[in-house]
This record gives structure tokens, sequence and C-alpha cells, in this order.
């Protein structure tokens, strides 16, 4: 684990952004922990999830034009990630998109730059892959093409097709793009254990990674 990703998880446990529990998600799921980039609702905290974005997108090295983030929580997601890429000396134009098409004025449902050439998608989670795959049918509908997904996190978790592979790796080899996250769950564990005092959070955590987790 690199050092920005070791920071990246001990402020999203000092702000709450990751925290333990039974919550259920999305997919049906019934997950002991839960990772809310809702949360990066201070100046402070989104110059922090920009700047491990910005770190992951350079670590990943993937070429692209314009960023795009996926409304809603991808919009805050996406200005951070220019912000925090600008004080690393890349300029990189943003868009994202409204969920009510606007009737009036400029009209229209995208925000920002044009998305055309190639577009980097940044969002904060993908467990079953529902949420990101709508994310790409517009870049699909829009005309433009799909460079990469860089993520906040990996939840390290099975596609539902029962295929076995991670979500993540379905919307790889489907796409033939990378996904690329600023950490995965494996990261959170090494963090807890290495702390301590996450005894029990990590006994539901390899429970809940039993039925819902990727092999390794
Ligand atoms: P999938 O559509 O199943 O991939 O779920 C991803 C979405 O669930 C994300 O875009 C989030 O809105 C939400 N989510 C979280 O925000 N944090 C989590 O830890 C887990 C989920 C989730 O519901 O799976």
């Amino acid at each position: 684990m690199k050092d920005y990703q070791r920071e990246f998880i001990k402020f999203c446990l000092d702000h709450r952004v990751l925290i333990f529990g039974t919550f259920t998600l999305k997919s049906g799921r019934v997950s002991p922990y839960f990772f809310n980039c809702g949360l990066f609702y201070t100046g402070e905290a989104l110059l922090s999830i920009g700047n491990s974005f910005a770190r992951a997108i350079q670590d990943a090295g993937v070429d692209y034009d314009v960023l795009f983030g996926p409304a809603y929580k991808g919009i805050p997601l996406v200005c951070s990630t220019a912000i925090g890429l600008s004080l690393r000396g890349q300029q990189a134009p943003y868009a994202f998109n409204r969920k009510e098409v606007k009737d009036h004025a400029e009209g229209g449902y995208m925000v920002g730059a044009p998305l055309q050439g190639k577009v980097l998608v940044i969002d904060d989670v993908v467990t079953a892959g529902t949420a990101i795959n709508e994310a790409l049918g517009i870049i699909k509908a829009q005309n433009a093409k799909l460079a990469g997904v860089v993520l906040a996190i990996d939840r390290q978790e099975v596609a539902p097709d029962g295929s076995g592979k991670s979500a993540i790796q379905a919307i790889e080899e489907r796409e033939g793009v990378p996904v690329k996250t600023i950490i995965q769950l494996d990261d959170i564990v090494e963090y807890l254990k290495e702390v301590g005092g996450h005894e029990a959070d990590l006994a539901k955590i390899a429970a809940y990674r039993e039925q819902y987790g990727v092999k390794s």
C-alpha cells in the first residue's frame, strides 16, 4: 500500500466516510461496512479526495481527453479530481450529467466540457456494477469513447452474473478498458490490522467476503 492510500483510509475513518455496522446495499447484499462518499462535504475533504483521485489517475497512466462524473455522487468527485490534477500541473476538462433533462436556456442533460474523445469516468463505488453500467451508457449515447474508469474503492465483490469474476473485472473485459481505484478492500483490511482494535469488524468482513468476495 502506498502512503497516499494509507492516508486516504485514515481520512475516511476519521470523517466516518468508512463506517462499520449493518448496511443493505443497492444490490440487496447486507454488508458489515459502508463507504459513503457523500460525506466528503467540506473543502478539506474534497481536496483530500481530489488529490487521491489525481494520484490514482497518474499511477494508472491512462490516456484521456475529458473526465466524466455521473450524477449525483460523481459530480463533486469529478470537480475535486480536476482540481487535484491541476495542482499537479495537469489540466483536465470535465463534464457531468443531469438526471432530469433541462428544457430551457442551454437545455439538454450534459454540463461542462463537451463529452468528446477519450472519456475517463470518475465515480465512488462499484459493488455489483449496476450504477457504473448506467454511466457507461451515457458515454455511448454521446458517441464518445471510454478511456477507463477510476473509482474511490473496489469492494472486491463478485459480479451478479454468476461468472465468479469481480464486477470490476467484468467491466474491464466487456469494455476493454482499465478500471482503477484509489483503494480496495484488501487495503482497508491491511490498514485495520495495522492499527488494531477492529477484530470484530474484520471477522464480519471476512464472513461477508466468504459469501460475496472475489476468490483470489
Ligand atoms: P452497484 O450499482 O451495485 O455497483 O452499487 C454501487 C453504488 O452503491 C454506488 O454508486 C453507491 O451509490 C452505493 N454504495 C456506496 O455508496 N457505498 C458502498 O459501500 C456500497 C454501495 C452499494 O450500495 O453497493
